[in-house]
């Protein structure tokens, strides 16, 4: 069972931010699949719920250098 989160990212300037972002999320297992876009700064993330959690993708973003808040 999957879950679907978007989020507001922070602190992206080119298009090698988003693509950066999206590739650390996709290599983590319990990520099905993650689109960021630069323009709009949105994250939207499907995951699974057993493996990780908001917080846990929130971390990934900030680990590689940007930072993230769930949407409303
Ligand atoms: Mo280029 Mo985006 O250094 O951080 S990848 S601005």
């Amino acid at each position: 069972e999957e879950e679907k989160a978007e989020f507001d990212v922070m602190g992206m300037t080119c298009a090698a931010c988003s693509s950066r972002i999206e590739k650390v999320l996709n290599k983590q297992p319990g990520v099905k699949q993650a689109t960021v876009n630069l323009t709009t700064e949105n994250a939207t993330v499907e995951y699974n719920p057993g493996l990780m959690n908001v917080e846990d993708i929130i971390g990934r973003i900030q680990k590689t250098g940007y930072d993230a808040q769930i949407k409303a």
